[in-house]
C-alpha cells in the first residue's frame, strides 16, 4: 500500500472513534515507531488519535522453544517502553513470564483473552513430531497442540525470533527433538520477525503498523517485514569504509580492533545477513553487535547455526561444521555454437547464454548484452587506487600478499586491454588469490564445486537495463576479491562467489525471458551446477 493509501485507511479506521474514551499516548514514541517504519511525519498526529481512541489490540504471547531472549529484548524497549507498551499502546493479556498468574489461573487467563479478537506472537520453536519434548501448563499439554489450537483463534500471527521463524538453535544439526519454524506447521500466513533476539523496535514497529493499519506492512519473500529486512546490515555498518579499505582486525583485542577495523576475518557475517541492527540497535539503542566489538553471527538468517561455520572465522572450508555437495547432474541444455554463426543459430523460442571466448545473450537473432571491463591486472588495480579506500586496499593487499603483487608487477604492462570474456575476468581473481596464471579454467569450477557453503559473498556485478539491452558492469568487482583475500576468505570462496554473482545476474536477465527456451554454450568442462540458479 502506498503512503497515500495507508493514510486514507487510518482515517477511515479513525471514523466511528469519535466520542471513545481517550487515553494518553506519548507522541515521541508514536513519531519514533513510524519513522522506523519509513511513514512520513505527517502520519505522526493520525497514529496518535487511532491509538488514543481505539480499542487496544488485545496480544497473546506464546513462548515455545526458545531462550526468552526475545522477551529480555522487549524488555528494554525505551520508545515506547515497556510500561507504555502494555498499558497505553496494547493489552498484553498473556505472556507466561511476565504475568503473575500461573498455573490453571494463567490458562484461565489465556481463555479469557482468546474470547476476543486477537494478535498472537509466538517466542520459540515448535515440535511437532516427537511432542512431548515442550510440555506447557497445569494440564501438560503440548507445545505443538497449544500453537495449533491458539493460532487457528488468532487474526494474525507473528512469530517473533530465528527459531519461531526457522527453528533456531533447537533446529541445529542434528536437531534431535526435530523442531521447526511455527510457519512449516501453520496453515496460516505468519508474519517473521527474525533475530536471536530480534531488536524490540522489529517486534513492537511491526506490531504497531498492524495495530494501525489491519494489515502487516510490506513483506519480502520470506514473510519478514521489508522495511526491518530489506537491506544488508553490512551496508549501514559504521565499519564499513574499513571493510572496503582492507582493514581487518586479526584479534578481538588489538588496536585495529580498537580504531574500528573491520571484524570480516574475526567472522563478521554481516555482507551475508539482511537486518537492521545498525539502524535500531539493542537495549534502548545502545548498541548491536558490531559496536561492542564481535562481527556480527548472521543471527536472523535462517539455519544460521549450520550454514555460515564457525562464528568467529571467516567462510572458509576449514571452518565449515558441514560440507555441501554439489554434485546434482546439470539440467540447462548445452549447444556447443560458434561465435561467427551464433546469430543464425539463435531460433526464435530460443534464449542463448554464450560463455566461452566472448560472453553474450542472444534473444531471436538480437544481442542483449552489453558487457566489458579492464582485463589488464595492472591497468585495472590502477584505476581501482584513484579513490581512497581502493588506494588503502591496495596498499594493504601489496603489505599482505608481496609476492602475489610481485607476480603481478612481472607480467602485465601498462597498456589497458578491453576485454568482454567473463572467464578472464575470473582468472584476474585467480591470479590475485594466487600469484600465478591459471592454466585450467576447469581449476576454477572445481575450486568453485568444493566449496563448503551455500552462501556467497557478495561481488557487486551491476547489472542495469537499457531500451533493448542490458548492461553488466564489473569493472568494480575486482576491488572485492582483494577485499575477500584481506579478509581471509580462501579461493573456493571466491571462486564459488565470482560464478554465482555471474549465475545471479544471468538469472535476472533470464526472468524477462522466462517464454524463450534457455540453451546454453559453454566448454563441456564448465557446464557445472553452480548455473542452476539461473533456472530458479
Ligand atoms: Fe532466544 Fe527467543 Fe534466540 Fe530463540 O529469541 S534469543 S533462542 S531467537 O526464541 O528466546
Ligand atoms: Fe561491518 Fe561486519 Fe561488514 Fe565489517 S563485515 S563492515 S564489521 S558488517
Ligand atoms: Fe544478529 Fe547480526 Fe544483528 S548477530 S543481532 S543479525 S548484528
Amino acid at each position: 500500500m502506498d503512503n497515500e493509501t495507508l493514510k486514507k485507511c487510518l482515517e477511515g479506521r479513525l471514523v466511528g472513534l469519535e466520542g471513545a474514551e481517550r487515553r494518553f499516548i506519548n507522541e515521541t514514541s508514536v513519531a519514533f515507531l513510524l519513522k522506523h517504519l519509513g511513514l512520513p511525519a505527517e502520519f505522526v498526529p493520525l497514529a496518535c488519535e487511532y491509538f488514543s481512541l481505539a480499542p487496544k489490540l488485545n496480544v497473546i504471547w506464546l513462548h515455545l522453544a526458545e531462550c526468552t531472549g526475545c522477551s529480555e529484548s522487549l524488555l528494554r524497549s525505551e520508545q515506547p517502553c515497556l510500561a507504555e507498551f502494555i498499558f497505553d499502546f496494547f493489552s498484553l493479556n498473556y505472556h507466561e513470564t511476565l504475568m503473575s498468574a500461573n498455573g490453571t489461573k494463567a490458562e484461565e487467563c489465556l481463555e479469557e483473552a482468546m474470547k476476543e479478537e486477537f494478535a498472537l506472537i509466538v517466542e520459540g520453536a515448535v515440535a511437532p513430531i516427537d511432542t512431548f519434548y515442550l510440555s506447557i501448563g497445569a494440564e501438560g499439554k503440548s507445545g505443538y497442540e497449544l500453537l495449533q489450537s491458539i493460532a487457528d483463534k488468532a487474526k494474525v500471527i507473528f512469530a517473533a525470533g530465528t527459531c519461531s521463524s526457522y527453528g533456531g538453535i533447537q533446529a541445529a544439526y542434528p536437531n534431535p527433538t526435530k523442531t521447526c519454524g511455527i510457519s512449516q506447521v501453520l496453515s496460516q500466513k505468519v508474519v517473521q520477525i527474525p533475530g536471536c533476539p530480534p531488536s524490540d523496535v522489529n517486534i513492537i514497529a511491526t506490531l504497531a503498523f498492524y495495530a494501525l493499519f489491519g494489515t502487516s506492512p510490506e513483506l519480502d519473500d520470506k514473510n519478514r517485514p521489508k522495511w526491518s529486512y530489506g537491506k544488508c546490515l553490512h551496508d549501514m555498518c559504521e565499519r564499513k569504509a574499513k571493510f572496503e579499505s582492507g582493514i581487518f582486525a586479526q584479534n578481538f583485542d588489538d588496536e585495529a580492533a580498537k580504531n574500528g577495523a573491520c571484524l570480516f576475518k574475526l567472522g563478521c557475517k554481516g555482507p551475508y545477513t539482511y537486518n537492521n541492527c545498525p539502524k535500531v540497535k539493542f537495549n534502548a539503542k545502545t548498541s548491536w553487535p558490531v559496536a561492542a566489538g564481535h562481527g556480527c553471527i548472521a543471527c536472523s538468517e535462517e539455519n544460521f547455526w549450520d550454514d555460515f561455520g564457525f562464528y568467529e572465522k571467516p567462510m572458509t572450508n576449514a571452518f565449515a561444521y558441514a560440507r555441501v555437495s554439489r554434485e546434482e547432474a546439470f539440467v540447462l541444455e548445452n549447444k556447443n555454437l560458434n561465435l561467427n554463426t551464433l546469430k543464425e543459430s539463435v531460433k526464435e523460442d530460443e534464449l542463448i547464454f554464450y560463455l566461452k571466448e566472448k560472453m553474450q545473450i542472444l534473444v531471436e537473432d538480437r544481442e542483449l548484452l552489453d558487457f566489458s571491463f579492464e582485463s589488464n591486472l595492472k591497468c585495472a588495480l590502477a584505476n581501482l587506487a584513484k579513490n581512497k579506500l581502493g588506494f588503502n586496499l591496495l596498499e594493504n593487499y601489496k603489505k599482505n600478499f608481496p609476492k602475489h603483487y610481485a607476480f603481478i608487477e612481472a607480467n602485465f604492462d601498462e597498456n589497458s586491454k578491453i576485454s568482454s570474456d567473463i572467464w578472464e575476468f575470473f582468472e584476474l581473481s585467480y591470479i590475485l588469490a594466487k600469484g600465478e596464471f591459471l592454466k585450467d579454467r576447469a581449476l576454477l569450477i572445481e575450486m568453485a564445486k568444493n566449496y563448503a557453503f551455500n552462501h556467497a559473498s557478495p561481488y557487486d556485478f551491476k547489472l542495469s537495463a537499457k531500451e533493448d539491452s542490458v548492461k553488466l558492469d564489473l569493472n568494480k568487482s575486482l576491488r572485492m576479491t582483494l577485499i575477500y583475500l584481506c579478509g581471509g576468505l580462501e579461493i573456493e570462496g571466491i571462486a564459488f562467489s565470482l560464478l554465482s554473482a555471474l549465475a545471479k545476474s544471468l538469472g535476472e536477465i533470464r526472468q524477462d525471458y522466462m517464454e524463450k527456451r534457455l540453451i546454453l554454450s559453454v566448454d563441456e568442462s564448465l557446464n557445472q551446477p553452480f548455473l542452476h540458479q539461473i533456472l530458479s
